[in-house]
């Protein structure tokens, strides 16, 4: 067993989940401003600079050769996410190792992007994971988008990797995300559900943001 909090209290634990252009990093940015919370945003920086390598670049250019290697990466960074020692009482995560697996690896295996034996290790090694007090979280924040919202947003802010993500493969991975977090038949939910309307843009978004704001800021007494 690995527990990276060892010895010391877990702090309540959120992540912050929904699709690709969904509105994360606005969430995120948008809790900074509270002093009782530490905020991990998505190490976007160490996938597109693995020692020189810009592994997410790699898996959009080729998915069938480094889907894999990326994964593996992408649970690393997780991992140390989910094992950061927070200074304060509460943890707001960018993602998480669950919806690494629940939804980016469960769609490459659909598509057969991840070969069989290439899903068998990342099934072992996420359930070890997900054995360990290190990944427990309390709270799931899911930003519901629809499809052809996120899609526009991936297409402004215009990130040169994900020029190849077609509206279908948004569309796919919307459907993976509703059905682990909205309609619940899909894997498990590590903890309860806030869903919030992620479509409302930047001027409304802030109104909507709370109702998950007193569960995440009155958790700790
Ligand atoms: N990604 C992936 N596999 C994962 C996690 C992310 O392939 N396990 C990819 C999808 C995107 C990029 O990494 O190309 C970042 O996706 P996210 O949805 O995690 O983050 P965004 O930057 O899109 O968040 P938002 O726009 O909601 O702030």
């Amino acid at each position: 067993m690995f527990n990276c909090e060892k010895n010391t209290t877990r702090p309540f634990t959120v992540i912050v989940e929904g699709n690709i252009g969904s509105g994360k990093t606005t969430f995120l940015d948008y809790f900074n401003q509270y002093e009782n919370i530490s905020v991990l945003a998505e190490p976007l920086k160490m996938w597109r600079n693995c020692n020189g390598h810009n592994l997410l670049g790699l898996m959009y250019e080729d998915p069938k050769k480094w889907s894999f290697t990326f994964q593996s990466y992408v649970s690393l960074t997780m991992v140390q996410h989910h094992c950061h020692r927070s200074p304060h009482p509460i943890k707001l995560m960018e993602r998480s190792v669950y919806s690494a697996r629940y939804c980016f690896v469960e769609k490459m295996k659909r598509d057969s992007i991840l070969s069989e034996p290439a899903t068998a290790v990342i099934d072992e090694h996420f359930q070890w994971l997900i054995n360990n007090p290190s990944t427990a979280v309390d709270l799931v924040v899911y930003l519901r988008t629809t499809p052809e919202v996120a899609y526009e947003r991936i297409i402004q802010r215009n990130r040169k990797e994900e020029k190849t993500i077609s509206f279908d493969y948004l569309k796919e991975l919307h459907d993976i995300h509703e059905d682990w977090l909205f309609y619940k038949n899909l894997h498990h939910c590590p903890a309860p559900v806030i869903v919030l309307n992620a479509n409302l843009d930047k001027s409304s978004i802030e109104e909507e943001y709370q109702k998950c704001q007193s569960h995440i800021l009155n958790a700790i007494p």
